[in-house]
């Protein structure tokens, strides 16, 4: 394990942790661009499939892609870098993940910017939403208050993020002296920029990923690997 790592992480009193889809990989949740761990996007186009315009093109194919997807995040559990992650409660979790496996390793406080796969919404925000059976996802169907359709709580390409997560996100960023970034391509935006925004706070920034990625130029400290293997070690309490 890296001392310098361990000792940033000892030393800072105000620590985020950001997070893709890498941190799940472990746990069988399928990447977006990475073809060793799924690489979603080598086999789906995600305009056709995480897009307003490929809902509205075709909303059934979109529904039943995300069940899918659903299925295989309930069958999935936290790894041991959710469950490190979920044990420190002083760290504040932004995630880019949609799944819940850091909630479901009990992490409290999870600022999740791109929505959650765990929940439906009505695609015209009327304001209906509703909590959806990830073991036994739903079809297609109409929002019951204002007859649109009802979709993932996630947010798609061309979305703009939930605004109350990206401020808080801002906040927790703009004060914090080290950032754990882990498992993240952090080639999606204004998500990544959030990294380059706390090195310019003054921050700290690990990285853990098993490859280089498009933040590793801000990287103080670059740890390339497992997630499931490096983050419990790097977080092992303080003391
Ligand atoms: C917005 C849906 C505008 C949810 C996702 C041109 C240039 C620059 C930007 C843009 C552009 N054209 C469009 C944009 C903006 C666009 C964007 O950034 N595009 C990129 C791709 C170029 N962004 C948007 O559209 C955003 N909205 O900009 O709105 C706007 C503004 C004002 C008003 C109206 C509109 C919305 C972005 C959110 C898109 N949603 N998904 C879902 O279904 O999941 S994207 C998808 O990518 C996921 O959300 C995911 O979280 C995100 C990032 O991917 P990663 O999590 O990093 O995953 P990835 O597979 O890429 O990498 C995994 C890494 O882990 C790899 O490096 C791998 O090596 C590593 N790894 C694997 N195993 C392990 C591991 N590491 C450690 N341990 C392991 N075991
Ligand atoms: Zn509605």
């Amino acid at each position: 394990m890296n001392d310098v790592a361990r000792r940033i992480i000892r030393s800072a009193e105000r620590i985020v942790s950001f997070s893709g889809a890498g941190l799940s990989a472990e746990s069988g949740v399928p990447t977006f661009r990475d073809p060793q761990t799924g690489g979603l996007w080598k086999d789906f186009d995600p305009t056709r499939l995480a897009s307003p315009q490929g809902f509205a093109a075709d909303p059934d194919l979109v529904t039943e892609w995300y069940a899918w997807r659903r299925r295989t995040i309930a069958e999935a559990q936290p790894n041991p870098a959710h469950t490190a992650l979920a044990a420190r409660g002083d760290i504040t979790h932004v995630t880019q993940n949609v799944d819940d496996l850091l909630r479901r390793a009990g992490a409290q406080h999870v600022i999740e910017l791109h929505g959650t796969i765990a929940r439906d919404r009505c695609h015209a925000a009327c304001g209906h939403e509703e909590a959806v059976d990830l073991a036994d996802p739903p079809g297609l169907r109409a929002c019951p208050a204002c007859g649109d359709h009802l979709r993932p709580d996630v947010v798609w390409f061309g979305e703009t993020l939930p605004a109350e997560a990206w401020e808080a996100a801002e906040r927790a960023c703009v004060s914090c002296e080290a950032m754990l970034v882990v498992g993240t391509s952090a080639a999606v935006y204004p998500a990544a920029g959030l990294i380059a925004l706390c090195k310019s706070a003054g921050a700290k920034i690990i990285i853990v990923n098993t490859q280089p990625s498009e933040a590793s130029d801000l990287a103080d400290v670059e740890l390339l690997g497992k997630a499931g293997e490096i983050v419990p070690e790097l977080l092992q309490e303080r003391h």
